[in-house]
Parts: C-alpha cells; sequence; structure tokens
C-alpha cells in the first residue's frame, strides 16, 4: 500500500520537555483529567474539506499546494487517493473522528444519478478504511453553496426545483452519513442568506428554511439515523447576511420552527468573531440553553474581517472554551473538528501535521488550565458568590415567581437603596493569568 506520508510516523506524546517538533508537548490520550481521558474529552476530529481538498487557493491566485494524492485528470482516481491519504494522516496524528461534505470525498457527475454513484463508491471504500483503522466519523454534511445552482441558497432559494435538487442532495448525504455510523450531521447555511433584500422575501425564505429542515427530521426517523443534527451559525459570507447568523440567532429560528428539540448547535470560533462575539460568548450561550452540540475549532485573525480559518492556537481562547465544556459537562455526540486550514505559503504535507499537533496541544493545555481553575474553586466561587443574594428570602420569592411589582416596590420602599459590591473585573483577570502561567 502506498504511504502518503512516508517521512511522518505516528505522532506519539513525549511531554512538556520534548524538543520534537512533531510530537505532542501536552496532549495525551490516555491521561485522565477531571474524570475523563483527554481523547474522551476532546473527541478529536479532523475535516477533510480543508486538509485534503484545500491547496491555498486564494481570491488572487490558485492552489499553491501540491500533493500527491490529488490526480486531477482522473477525479474519482484522485477521490479514492485522497480518502487513502486521509486515513493515514488520521492513523498517524491518531484522532479518533473525521468530518465531510458529500462532495469533498466523491466529485459531482454529470446527473444526480451518476454523482450517487460516485458517492456509493467512494463510501463502500470509507467504510472499509474507517473498519480498518477504527477512525470514526462524527459528523457528515452536504455541499449546498458551490454549485452555480446553490448561488442563491439552497433550502432558501427562490426556485421550488433548487429547493427540490437540494433536499435530494441532503437525504443521500444523510444516507451515507448514517450507512458510515456518523454520530451527528451538519446543516451550515452554506448560502442561505442574502446579498440586497431588493431581490429577497426573507419570510418566505425563512419559512422554507423550517420546512427544509422539518423535512430532514422526517426522513432521519425513517430511516432510523440516530445521531445528533447540528445547526452551525455564521453571521456573514459567503452572502452579506446569513440567516443563521449566531448562536442566538440559530436558537431562534429553532423556537419558532418547532425545531429546539432536533438540532443542537455546532460552534465555530472564527464564526462566533465574525458576529462580533467572542468562541466564549457563543459556546457559553450554547451551553446555558442546553444546546451546545460540536465545535468547529480554529481561529480569526484581529485585523481581519474575514473567516481566515486559521489552527486555533490562543492559550486564552482554548482555555475559555474548555472552561465552559467542562462547566457544562463537555461532549456527548459532539467533538472538537479542525475547521482550520494551513496559510497558502504553508505548502508541504509535514505542514498539516504540525498545524494539527498544535491545535490539539493548545485545547490539551486549555483542558488542563481549565480544570485547575475548577478544582482551585476561586473563580467559579467568585461567580457563586456575586449571586448569593438570589438564594436569600428575597432572591427566592423573586425566582420561583412568587412577587410581582407591588411587592418588590413595598421591599424597595421599607429597605431602602440597595447595597451594591464590585465587580472585580481586574482582580479575576489577573487571577486567570496566574492560572495560564
Ligand atoms: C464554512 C464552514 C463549513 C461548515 C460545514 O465556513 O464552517 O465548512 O463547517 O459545512
Ligand atoms: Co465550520
Amino acid at each position: 500500500m502506498k504511504e502518503f506520508f512516508p517521512s511522518v510516523s505516528k505522532i506519539a506524546y513525549e511531554g512538556p520537555d520534548s524538543a520534537t517538533p512533531l510530537s505532542f508537548k501536552h496532549y495525551n490520550p490516555s491521561e485522565k483529567i477531571a474524570g475523563k481521558t483527554m481523547a474522551e474529552h476532546f473527541r478529536f476530529s479532523v475535516c477533510y474539506w480543508h486538509t485534503f481538498k484545500g491547496l491555498g487557493a486564494d481570491p488572487f491566485g490558485p492552489g499553491t499546494m501540491i500533493r500527491d494524492y490529488n490526480a486531477p485528470s482522473d477525479p474519482m482516481e484522485s477521490a479514492e487517493m485522497t480518502l487513502r491519504a486521509a486515513f493515514e494522516f488520521f492513523t498517524k496524528l491518531g484522532v479518533g473522528f473525521w468530518c465531510f461534505h458529500d462532495r469533498d470525498i466523491a466529485p459531482e457527475g454529470g446527473s444526480l444519478a451518476e454523482t450517487n454513484k460516485r458517492l456509493d463508491t467512494i463510501v463502500k471504500l470509507a467504510a472499509q478504511l474507517q473498519k480498518d483503522t477504527g477512525v470514526k466519523l462524527l459528523w457528515g454534511t452536504a455541499n449546498l453553496f458551490s454549485h452555480r445552482r446553490y448561488m442563491a441558497g439552497a433550502a432558501t432559494n427562490p426556485s421550488p426545483a433548487v429547493f427540490a435538487h437540494a433536499a435530494a442532495q441532503v437525504k443521500k448525504a444523510m444516507e451515507v452519513t448514517h450507512e458510515l455510523g456518523g454520530e451527528g450531521y451538519v446543516f451550515w447555511g452554506g448560502r442561505e442568506g442574502y446579498d440586497t433584500l431588493l431581490n429577497t422575501d426573507m419570510g418566505r425564505e425563512l419559512d422554507h428554511l423550517g420546512r427544509f429542515l422539518h423535512m430532514a427530521v422526517d426522513y432521519k426517523k425513517k430511516i432510523g439515523f440516530g445521531g445528533q443534527f447540528y445547526i452551525e451559525p455564521k453571521p456573514k459570507e459567503p452572502t452579506k447576511h446569513q440567516y443563521d447568523f449566531d448562536a442566538a440567532s440559530c436558537y431562534a429560528f429553532l423556537q419558532k420552527y418547532g425545531l429546539v428539540d432536533h438540532l443542537k448547535l455546532n460552534l465555530e470560533a472564527n464564526h462566533g468573531t465574525l458576529a462580533g462575539h467572542t468562541f466564549h460568548h457563543e459556546l457559553e450561550f450554547a451551553a446555558a440553553n442546553g444546546i451546545l452540540g460540536s465545535v468547529d475549532a480554529n481561529r480569526g485573525d484581529l485585523l481581519l474581517g474575514w473567516d481566515t480559518d486559521q489552527f486555533p492556537t490562543d492559550l486564552y481562547d482554548t482555555t475559555l472554551a474548555m472552561y465552559t465544556l467542562l462547566r457544562y459537562g463537555g461532549f456527548t455526540t459532539g467533538g472538537l473538528n479542525f475547521d482550520a486550514k494551513v496559510r497558502r505559503q504553508s505548502i508541504d504535507a509535514v505542514d498539516l501535521f504540525h498545524a494539527h499537533v498544535g491545535g490539539m496541544d493548545a485545547f490539551a493545555r486549555g483542558l488542563k488550565i481549565a480544570a485547575r481553575i475548577i478544582e482551585d474553586g476561586k473563580l467559579p466561587g467568585f461567580v457563586k458568590d456575586r449571586y448569593k443574594g438570589w438564594e436569600g428570602p428575597l432572591g427566592q420569592k423573586i425566582e420561583k415567581g412568587q412577587a410581582g411589582f407591588e411587592e418588590l416596590e413595598a421591599y424597595t420602599l421599607e429597605h431602602g437603596e440597595p447595597e451594591i459590591q464590585s465587580g472585580r473585573q481586574e482582580m479575576l483577570e489577573n487571577m486567570f493569568n496566574e492560572y495560564i502561567a
């Protein structure tokens, strides 16, 4: 069997003192932190699109990366070689999961029937490779945004025929995800949004998106697919305004269309920052509302206003993310998928390994630090203490719905000006820095 990454052997955990660049300094899959192994905490996944199909193209030029598994003259041969290379990569990196769009793994043919046939061929090989390696599918999804037919959206397209095509595509993508034992299925908006309201019936488009997702829920039941559905928020790009803007607007959408029991969120760090939030905010919002499902890990660049999808290396970010995940019990069906790409100048295949190793280590450090913060109890204790008034008779009456405006007016008239307390932000930030150090 051809080896596609001959210069790299299985990446080992060597500990923080190791000088080997391609080794884990912090991610030790079997090490237990806060009751679970690191592998169980993270459920790391590699995404197929950036890692194996992204070759460094940008709006100013084509790809820069030459891969020997990419043979454009024969797309199916290329698809098969790429898949074999991918499983070699997953195994050498030591991740348990992968994620794909239907069109990443098999190229589109001249008709839907031919496209589905091609997909079936590749899925058969994927099933075999999963079996051989033990690598599992975290989630599958459909690419409803690259082909020109979807230029005005898929489920929100002004044409019902395009809506139908998208439905047919998602039907098949769900079937193959099910066939591969996928633990989830993602709906990212793609081009579900608008560039100008002058040509858009927003209310109708949103109704159609709600209908589309209900059809998916029905079909899921029909085929007995037990995986978790996720919706992935993103505020802009490719359209000026994406309907699945951020965690909060997705939650409102799911509630309005009666979908909240069927979908959780797949939160991507760079999408959060594009929406003007922090990744931490998006995670905390989802967790607090019981809809935190999975994570697309990456980061943006503070100076650039687009989805740069860089590998996560910022310890503040990874620590805060793990702080929320740990406090809310962590992943169940979800995991941490690197929806990230190496920079255009990082042209060697080995750069893919450096990128993932760095991301995994950054999250492993974040996990250890977050676990220390929680175990130490000072920071969470401060928050608890800040709200302690709510445990008293007044707070309890309000929380239990036993007080109204009149009673609260009487209380205020009797007790006068309330005592206020410092938020101690600077002290808390200093404390946080001490844990990171
Ligand atoms: C796009 C993005 C997608 C989804 C899956 O920004 O994040 O790759 O994760 O469709
Ligand atoms: Co993503």
